[in-house]
């Protein structure tokens, strides 16, 4: 029996058989249209992971890596996972001081970067310990191909056993600075199998890539899913609703997060004719409007299949395969198999159906704590062993699950999640600020955006427009309010809390079409 459970040797399991075929087709970026077969995949991974082997990394390193994206890319991950350390991806729209913190928080034993960005970034990384800094971008250049070039082609992957440490991905916390979600080789194998049944993955099928590889959504839930079926993808740097509705006629499934549903419904190209080929288009990251899920079916003919996860859990629910007629619009369907999912009221009793209360999930796909935070882990996990996910939602009478809000004060614009009381800190801490207060708003492309309210120190004139160009240069520029108003107060209830949802109505139509 091979006991094996890298996550890397499962996925090269289900490559095909003719390793010639081509494995993933570049559709922009430098140099496309570029075929990688799936032997070059198999090569490019051992070499990868033979420069990390050599490197005589401590066990349990971690890889922290921010690049563009890039199939190189791709098969650095699979290269991490093949070496058996720790993968650890980083959005491309950090900046300095965000990268410091993870760099600080992770010590990774090795930090890959584009090259644009070495002078900085290696000075972080060797700060903090890292013992190396490689380059690549997203042309294939950089010094870790160079390096990787002088490399065997051939690589045993490691043993991992299921609990072994995979990955870290960050998410931000609501107080304080982010936290390290700890995903095991077990957890993302367990979910990647039971969605190539759940999702009836089938020969044949070919998967338009258009997300960042650096979150759940393009690098685990897309990029496995094509991966253990053997399956082509069509592979694009960014994501371009005009070219990728154009390749929709040689693809068969597609994910993507609702922004990009809306971005392509605004494509007078979008026509049941150019989605005849597809079998399948899934949406998830983000609530999925009822409008868009109702225009897309018209426009297209096909039904969006909305499923709901996180970074810390994989995926958790599903609406069904088939029928389509079974997908429900506003709905994340059903737990997936294996995953056990309660809704619990605030004092911790069972809700009935259409009761709404706070989403508690365990499974096989669950995480198995922060990185280093032993406190925070506690927190969110209940005595029993369930995980509170922070989403408020609802089972109807059928056992569909909908979600309905969030107890974490948290944004989610364009699918990336922003933490207001993060933005708040640095707004905090700039000259002339008292407090701020930072809410999510209706957008109508990026579904909510955050809109930030600033009270000036008592003399101090502030300008709203600096104030965000200063933002801008400190945090991801996703994470930059859309919107900054200037008011002499807050409003608080008699508690003293400031009352956020006054706010959010006073500015939900600053975005109204
Ligand atoms: C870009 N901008 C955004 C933004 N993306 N603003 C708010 N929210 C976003 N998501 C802003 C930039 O700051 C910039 O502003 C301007 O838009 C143009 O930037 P861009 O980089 O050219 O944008 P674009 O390429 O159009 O990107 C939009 C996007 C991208 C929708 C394609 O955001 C995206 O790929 N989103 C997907 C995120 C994702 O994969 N999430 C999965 C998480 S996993 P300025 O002012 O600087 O010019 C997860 C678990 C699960 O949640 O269940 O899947
Ligand atoms: P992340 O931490 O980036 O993995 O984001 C996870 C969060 O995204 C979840 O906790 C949900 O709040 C949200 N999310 C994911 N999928 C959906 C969905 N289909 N509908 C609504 N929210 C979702």
């Amino acid at each position: 029996m091979n006991d094996n459970q890298n996550l890397f040797a499962a996925l090269r399991a289900g490559f095909p058989a003719n390793l010639d075929q081509v494995a993933i087709e570049t559709a922009d970026g430098p140099g496309a249209p570029l075929r990688y077969t799936w032997r070059d995949l198999e090569r490019g991974t051992a070499m990868i992971a033979n420069l990390l082997t050599g490197l005589l990394l401590p066990a349990g390193s971690r890889i922290a890596v921010q690049t563009e994206k890039s199939v190189e890319a791709l098969m650095l991950y699979l290269a991490v996972l093949r070496a058996g350390y720790v993968y650890l991806p980083l959005n491309t729209a950090y900046q300095a001081a965000e990268i410091e913190y993870f760099i600080g928080n992770a010590e990774p034993a090795v930090v890959v970067c584009a090259p644009k960005n070495f002078a900085w970034i290696s000075r972080i990384a060797f700060q903090a310990g890292t013992a190396h800094v490689f380059t690549l971008g997203d042309d294939r250049c950089g010094s870790l191909l160079e390096r990787a070039a002088h490399c065997s082609e051939r690589h045993t992957p490691a043993v991992r056993r299921a609990d072994d440490l995979a990955a870290i991905l960050y998410t931000s916390g609501t107080t304080g600075r982010s936290k390290g979600a700890m995903l095991s080789h077990g957890n993302m194998l367990s979910n990647a199998v039971m969605l190539k049944d759940y999702w009836a993955w089938q020969p044949g099928d070919v998967l338009i890539h258009a997300l960042p590889i650096f979150h759940v959504h393009g690098l685990f839930v897309a990029s496995h899913g094509a991966l253990l079926n053997g399956s082509k993808m069509i592979w694009f740097g960014r994501f371009d609703p005009q070219a990728v509705i154009r390749r929709l006629a040689e693809a068969t499934v597609f994910m993507g997060v609702p922004t990009l549903y809306v971005r392509m419904l605004a494509e007078p190209t979008l026509t049941p004719a150019a989605c005849a080929h597809m079998r399948l288009f899934i949406s998830g990251s983000a609530p999925l409007l009822t409008e868009t899920f109702h225009a897309w079916r018209e426009r297209s003919g096909h039904t969006i299949l909305e499923r709901y996860g996180m970074s810390e859990t994989v995926m958790l629910t599903s609406n069904p395969y088939r029928p389509e007629s079974a997908r429900h619009a506003g709905t994340v369907g059903f737990p997936l198999p294996g995953v056990g999912l309660r809704i619990r009221d605030e004092h911790d009793r069972d809700c009935g159906v259409d009761e709404i209360g706070g989403i508690q999930v365990r499974g096989p796909n669950v995480f198995a704590g922060y990185w280093r935070m032993p406190e925070k882990t506690q927190e969110e996990f209940t005595a029993d062993g369930w995980f509170k996910t922070g989403d408020v939602g609802k089972r109807d009478a059928e056992g569909y699950v909908s979600i309905v809000g969030r107890s974490k004060d948290l944004i989610i614009s364009g699918g990336y999640n922003v933490y207001p009381a993060e933005v708040e800190g640095y707004l905090n801490d700039m000259p002339g600020v008292a407090e701020s207060a930072v809410v999510g708003v209706p957008h109508p492309d990026f579904g909510e955006v955050g809109v930030a309210v600033v009270v000036a120190r008592p003399g101090a004139p502030l300008d709203g427009a600096a104030l965000l160009a200063t933002l801008k240069q400190k945090i991801a520029n996703f994470k930059v309010p859309k919107h900054l108003f200037v008011v002499d107060e807050l409003p608080r209830n008699t508690m003293g809390k400031v009352q956020k949802n006054l706010l959010r109505q006073q500015h939900q139509h600053l975005h109204s079409r």
